[in-house]
């Protein structure tokens, strides 16, 4: 993996509709992050955050059944013009959200750089809404969708190129809340998905060992989205829209530490840590501690 890592904050919390999950960047700084990977001997330039426009007045404008389409389009696009950048640079990309509305960003910045880049998609959700299946309106239930080319115009053509990424390059672990429309989608694409029943059933070695023979069979690049909210709320309780039956602790880190040993990755980002919604910070604390598996603690 690349030495030199660049974090990048996300103070984003309007990709849906409960507040503090802008405060997500803060709490894992606050939580040790810098530290902990400058420890494990990365050159950490910490780039602050990305500005956040407040819709003015009201926090629920829509467009189309969008929430806040305009406010979470121009965030994402300065987070995709400077992930590029850094990128360009030759650094590895770390991004703090934020909601996951912007991984839509993030991948704008990263997919220029490959022609087949993977992505691991860490999640209870499937992310894979669109404005006309959505149940929400909420656009952090929509960004892989976005990422395939599927949903607003002013999301999927950030960078003014799509799709970023192809279906067959994706894998979802962790599934276990997924609407009508984005099972049929991942139908319908052939998208990789791992649900809680296949990974009780085959177990998270063999899910990792899969995922990344898949993915270095067919990838130039791996992104890794980690959404707090695949953990088990039991153990990740400051998040959105929790979901039981999740991923444990113990698994989680095992995921990370498979990947730092198989080093696949070449961006990452840790999403929906609201620690308004935390028990003492535990959720960004469990975040950090997934940095340090992730990027090679057990290695050490
Ligand atoms: N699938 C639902 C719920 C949801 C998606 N992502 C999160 N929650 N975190 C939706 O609103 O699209
Ligand atoms: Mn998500
Ligand atoms: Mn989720």
């Amino acid at each position: 993996m690349k030495k030199d890592m660049s974090i990048i904050g996300v103070p984003m919390d309007l990709g849906q509709n409960r507040r503090g999950v802008d405060m997500g960047p803060s709490a894992m700084r606050y939580a040790g992050a810098i530290e902990r990977l400058q420890r494990l001997q990365y050159n950490v330039s910490d780039l602050g955050d990305i500005p956040i426009n407040r819709p003015d007045g009201k926090d629920d404008k829509r467009d189309g059944n969008l929430r806040n389409l305009q406010q979470v389009a121009e965030g994402n696009q300065a987070l995709a013009e400077m992930v590029d950048q850094e990128i360009g640079k030759n650094r590895f990309p770390l991004i703090f959200g934020g909601d996951h509305s912007i991984a839509i960003g993030s991948l704008s910045g990263i997919a220029k750089h490959y022609k087949n880049l993977g992505v691991i998609w860490y999640d209870a959700h499937g992310d894979l809404n669109c404005g006309e299946t959505s149940p929400s309106g909420n656009i952090h239930g929509m960004p892989l969708a976005v990422s395939l080319g599927i949903g607003h115009e002013k999301l999927t053509n950030m960078l003014h190129y799509q799709p970023k990424v192809k279906p067959e390059n994706i894998v979802i672990v962790g599934a276990r809340s997924l609407d009508p429309g984005e099972r049929e989608l991942i139908r319908e694409k052939g998208i990789k998905v791992y649900t809680m029943h296949e990974i009780d059933r085959i177990g998270m070695t063999k899910v990792m060992q899969e995922t990344i023979d898949y993915l270095q069979e067919r990838t130039d690049g791996v992104h890794l989205s980690l959404d707090l909210d695949g953990l088990d709320p039991s153990e990740a309780p400051g998040v959105g829209t929790p979901v039981l039956g999740g991923l444990t602790y113990r698994e989680s880190h095992l995921a990370m530490e498979m990947l730092a040993e198989a080093d696949i990755l070449t961006s990452a980002e840790f999403v929906e840590v609201n620690p308004i919604l935390d028990d003492k910070n535990k959720t960004a604390t469990v975040a950090v501690g997934l940095m340090g598996s992730l990027f090679g603690e057990k290695l050490k």
